[in-house]
């Protein structure tokens, strides 16, 4: 499969072993330290959703985190009754397990589809994760650059229709444009209406035209050699079921004398957090348990790293257009400019030496990195 990065290994925490005791100089103790800081602080993450009209994408974020997510609205009764999206709604939900504080934020974005031109869907949603970076972009340049709130889209779940048999134009169009800016998963929706094979097959054509398309989907991680077994079985699983089969439900049903999230069809049950039904527990894991580092991580050294580079190189060459166009005649100033302007101006001037000083570094890091 392309990949958006590679070479990702998750970092070990190293200990000092008994004979080294005396030589200890207690830096060994920093990564609990850390961990011990970020669980006090909590750790946040924002996961998205996009894809066609009515596949599934608020039924399936509301299943995901156990809670419900649309519980504001007067429903008539138990059934599902979530409705169209339209527009990108933000839903944040505070999860504490054993002490670990998580914030999580779902961007629910409306489906295309019902319009008759299609070609431009994807701009709305492109559009607001620019609008993340963009804020960033600002606050990490301006004075409060310890407290940022960070938005920045994370993840981004893309639907694809189970019907068909393959990607559409419109899929790849939107994967294509989305992979520049944030991690994407894609998801066969609706898994329910497809038997095992059918799965099995659509996965397989899939992960081929992902492939020969040089769509750049989010790729997991290499798992280091000295992992544990269970741990790389779990990951070898993982990679192997992707692009992940999921079924999304709101309507908790009894099934072995349990009540669980399914679907009740005429035939029998479908158990979205049964695996041999669907992905979706694979999902979650993968999210919340396993990867949300990885794709913070990518979000912050790669789809961010990408934006800020485009903003300095526009923003240098509108400095060098602005150079070109100055007037040869040296024309005077008709005032003395007040100190408030020259406060302003030298704010500017610093502003300027400061993305300078970063296009500098960067350019270096490129260098480096091309060595
Ligand atoms: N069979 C099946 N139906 C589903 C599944 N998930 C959702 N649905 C149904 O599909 C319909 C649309 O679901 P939504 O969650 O509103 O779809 P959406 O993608 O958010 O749609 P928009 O908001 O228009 O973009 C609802 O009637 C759901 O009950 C699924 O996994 N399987
Ligand atoms: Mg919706």
């Amino acid at each position: 499969m392309t990949v958006a990065s590679s070479g990702r290994f998750r970092s070990r925490v190293a200990r000092p072993d008994d004979k080294e005791e005396k030589d200890y100089v207690g830096f060994a103790s920093l990564p609990s330290q850390l961990h011990r800081k970020s669980v006090k602080k909590g750790f946040d993450f924002t996961l998205m959703v996009a894809g066609e009209s009515g596949l599934g994408k608020s039924t399936l974020v509301n299943s995901l985190f156990l809670t419900d997510l649309h519980k504001d609205r007067k429903l008539l009764n138990a059934e599902e009754r979530i409705q169209q999206t339209v527009e990108i709604t933000k839903h944040t939900v505070d999860i504490e397990e054993k002490g670990v504080k998580l914030k999580l934020t779902i961007l629910d974005t409306p489906g295309f589809g019902d319009a008759v031109d299609n070609s431009e869907c994807w701009r709305r949603v492109i559009d607001f994760i620019d609008q993340q970076f963009e804020q960033y972009f600002r606050d990490e340049s301006g004075l409060n650059r310890k407290n940022i709130q960070d938005n920045r889209v994370h993840c981004c779940l893309y639907f694809i229709p189970p019907f068909g048999h393959g990607l559409r134009p419109v899929d790849i169009e939107f994967m294509k444009r989305l992979q520049e800016k944030v991690n994407v998963v894609p998801l066969i929706a609706k898994a329910d209406t497809l038997t095992p094979a059918e799965v099995r097959r659509l996965k397989e054509r899939l992960r081929e035209e992902i492939d020969k398309l040089g769509i750049k989907i989010y790729q997991f991680p290499d798992c280091d050699s000295d992992e544990d077994e269970d741990f790389k079985r779990q990951d070898r699983e993982l990679k192997e079921s992707s692009p992940f089969a999921v079924i999304g439900s709101n309507t908790v049903v009894e099934a072995r004398g349990q009540r669980v999230r399914g679907r009740l069809y005429p035939w029998g049950i479908v158990e979205v957090e049964n695996p041999a039904h669907c992905d979706f527990v694979k999902l979650r894991t993968m999210l919340v348990r396993t990867h949300m580092h990885d794709l913070k991580d990518l979000t912050s050294d790669l789809h961010y790293e990408n934006y800020r580079a485009q903003c300095i190189q526009n923003m240098t060459s509108m400095m060098s257009a602005d150079k070109r166009v100055e007037s040869p005649i040296p024309i005077l100033p008709l005032a003395t400019p007040s100190a408030e302007a020259e406060k302003l101006i030298q704010r500017k001037d610093e502003e300027l030496r400061r993305m300078q000083q970063m296009l500098q570094k960067m350019q270096q890091q490129m260098h480096e990195q091309d060595l």
